[in-house]
């Protein structure tokens, strides 16, 4: 069985103008990250990915792209949640299918869920799968908060291996740790990389890794190393560009940058909008910044 520790990408998704896949651009993403950026996995069918904005069938295509390019080259994961459970069911036996090394799945968001029926939703999607699931805990977004104790419960189901915690309270997360040593955390706010590893995460997951990847991979070691002064300079960095990236618009922005580099990272799925001349002059700008 494949490790899963490491640094993760979250895929972006490319698209044309109309919004269509853009099938080359989003092979591109996924050699740039094995190839250049080194990753240890790649996150697919997350936020970043624009997932929960797609069909079905465009969800099965991002995953057959995926794997189709990925090959054996790197971890995937494959993001299936959704609060369409039985949608859920189906893309978890989809990509264990295809090959995929764990799956994830966003804790089921818009309903205010009671903590029964997200205990239900996870035992349900892991059911008929031989695999392993990564909860994707992200309530800034979702909403939904779930407890040490609530997480105890989920951990119970020894298919559910460990949490992408996209949350930035630290005090939590070291009661994770503590409460769950032998349980994968993976941190999912790239501006926190460096608080999160001293915290003892496994790993870490995000959309700026696409770009800034090389930066990411110093913080993690040299913080890993206790070299906590160096990692934190860096850090300084990649926070001032995230914080430049954040106010352009994130995944847009993101693209622009991959754009910079030669690769078709194509444009936004709608609702999310559109580049402005002004977006893109930026986004030039910040290119000649940081890189
Ligand atoms: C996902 O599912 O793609 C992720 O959650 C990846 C983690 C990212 N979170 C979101 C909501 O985009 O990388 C982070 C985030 O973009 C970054 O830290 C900037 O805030």
């Amino acid at each position: 069985m494949r490790e899963l520790k490491g640094l993760y990408s979250a895929l972006l998704g490319a698209f044309h103008e109309d919004g269509s896949i853009n099938e080359k651009g989003l092979r591109q993403i996924i050699r740039h990250n094995i190839d250049h950026n080194k990753m240890d996995g790649l996150y697919v069918g997350g936020s970043t990915g624009e997932n929960f904005m797609l069909s079905t069938d465009e969800k099965k295509r991002i995953f057959e792209i995926a794997k189709d390019e990925a090959k054996n080259d790197i971890t995937l994961m494959a993001q299936v949640g959704s609060i369409n459970l039985k949608e859920s069911v189906e893309l978890a036996k989809f990509v264990v299918d295809l090959g995929y090394d764990a799956i994830s799945a966003v804790t089921p968001f818009y309903y205010k869920f009671g903590f029964d029926e997200v205990r239900h939703y996870y035992e349900t999607i892991v059911a008929d799968v031989d695999t392993r699931m990564v909860i994707y805990f992200i309530p800034f977004l979702t909403g939904v908060n779930i407890s040490v104790d609530q997480f105890a419960k989920l951990f119970e189901n020894k298919k559910i291996v460990g949490v992408k915690f996209t949350q930035g309270d630290f005090y939590l997360l070291e009661r994770m740790r503590k409460a769950f040593p032998d349980k994968l955390i993976f941190a999912g706010f790239d501006e926190m990389l460096l608080p999160a590893t001293v915290l003892g995460i496994d790993g870490a997951i995000g959309s700026t890794y696409n770009v800034n990847a090389a930066r990411a991979r110093q913080i993690y070691e040299l913080t890993r190393a206790n070299k906590i002064a160096e990692a934190l300079e860096v850090q300084h960095v990649t926070n001032d560009l995230i914080t430049d990236i954040l106010d352009n618009g994130l995944y847009g922005t993101i693209k622009l940058l991959l754009a910079e580099q030669g690769i078709e990272a194509g444009y936004c799925r709608e609702p999310m909008k559109g580049y402005t001349p002004e977006m893109r002059a930026r986004a030039k700008e910040i290119y000649k910044k940081y890189f």
